[in-house]
């Protein structure tokens, strides 16, 4: 695979959301095409590299710009990403590397509009190496088919491997036994208007600000900013709240963040509640896929539990040594119910946070 070193980076747009996330646009010219081309039953084909600054990208979509003609009304067209492959999972290999397929999305060619348009196909993230390619497959004929728009020269992009290429190859097992039978890229410094939709994070699942669970029903100590984050691999956070009588707990709410491999992580932790002799009430799952590798808060269903007097609330976060749930505190107070332990006892201080300062940022809501 070639590899484009300049990127024109149109977008670097903040989310609306509590976890900031970074945006960016990946493509070499988006101005309305002067002119089109149509590998025919070759494919489209783009280089990427993901933007420097970012540990992580994601993308969930990506857009073209493209024109059908004749009937399209029955194909189906595909769009692939191909990243650097392991040896075990090499698809094909040609003069610039192995390629395997990241994520696979089939689109209706019949939706391209006959007088030129964006595409825009969207399909669940996938986390990207530092180098991918983009590849539409539309088996166009000479009846039927889609072009793509061409960017206009670009001279910045040109000599720095920022050309397309078009692969002869059209299913797996053509690909399988396909190697070296790579078409070619212009000779000239235009590129396919094909874009990628890159971000530094995934948006939680759930948007959850702290304005959403400080009114009437939640109970907390935290001031809402947290001044640091810990994890453990046993043992963990609890917190003191007094239910006054009795009241029915239905969520608990956590602010955290994933360090390491937590792109689609399975892994889990767990969230409990303790009665005044710390003895289990209730306990849960806390999935680490309510987190992201931003801070984000995280929420806990309960099946309404009911609580009397005091009780704690406690979280494991069960840190393993590829991803580790990072839980925030808020040190600039002074700690009210802030505690260190598990089921069943009350432990040291056995953490970083400041313990006279802390209070750890878990929340009840009482339904
Ligand atoms: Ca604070």
């Amino acid at each position: 695979m070639r590899f484009a070193v300049a990127m024109i980076i149109v977008g670097l747009l903040a989310w609306a959301a509590p976890a900031a996330a970074d945006e960016v646009i990946l493509h070499y010219g988006d101005n309305p095409p002067t002119e089109y081309g149509n590998p025919g039953e070759y494919a489209f084909w783009i280089d990427y590299t993901t933007p420097d600054e970012w540990i992580d990208t994601v993308c969930s979509e990506v857009r073209f710009f493209a024109r059908g003609y004749g009937d399209n009304s029955k194909t189906l067209g595909s769009l692939v990403l191909y990243g650097p492959a392991e040896d075990e999972t090499t698809l094909f290999e040609t003069e610039e590397g192995r390629h395997q397929i990241l994520t696979r999305k089939v689109f209706d060619l019949k939706d391209v509009p006959a007088d030129g348009g964006w595409m825009t196909i969207g399909f669940d993230p996938v986390k990207l190496p530092a180098e991918f390619a983009v590849v539409i497959y539309s088996y166009s004929t000479e009846d039927r088919g889609i072009e793509i728009g061409l960017t206009e020269p670009n001279t910045d992009a040109k000599g720095k491997s920022g050309y397309f290429y078009i692969e002869k190859v059209r299913n797996v097992e053509a690909r399988e036994t396909t190697t070296g039978d790579r078409a070619l890229f212009f000779d000239n410094d235009h590129h396919w208007m094909i874009q990628a939709v890159t971000a530094n994070t995934l948006p939680p699942v759930e948007a959850i600000s702290v304005a959403d669970i400080s009114g009437a029903g939640y109970v907390y100590y935290d001031d809402g900013e947290a001044d640091g984050f810990i994890t453990s691999q046993r043992h963990g956070p609890m917190v003191k709240f007094d239910a006054g009588g009795t009241r029915t707990v239905d969520r608990v709410y956590v602010y955290g963040q994933l360090d390491g491999a937590w792109f689609q992580t399975e892994k889990l932790a767990t969230a409990y509640l303790l009665d005044e002799d710390y003895r289990i009430i209730s306990r849960e799952v806390l999935r680490y896929d309510r987190f992201v590798n931003e801070p984000c808060w995280g929420a806990i269903d309960y099946k309404d539990v009911r609580v009397t007097g005091e009780y704690y609330v406690l979280i494991e976060p069960l840190a393993k040594l590829d991803v580790e749930l990072m839980l925030g505190f808020d040190s600039s107070g002074e700690n009210i119910g802030s505690l260190w332990g598990t089921a069943g006892a009350i432990g040291s201080w056995d953490t970083t946070a400041p313990e006279e300062l802390t209070n750890w940022m878990i929340r009840v809501h009482y339904k």
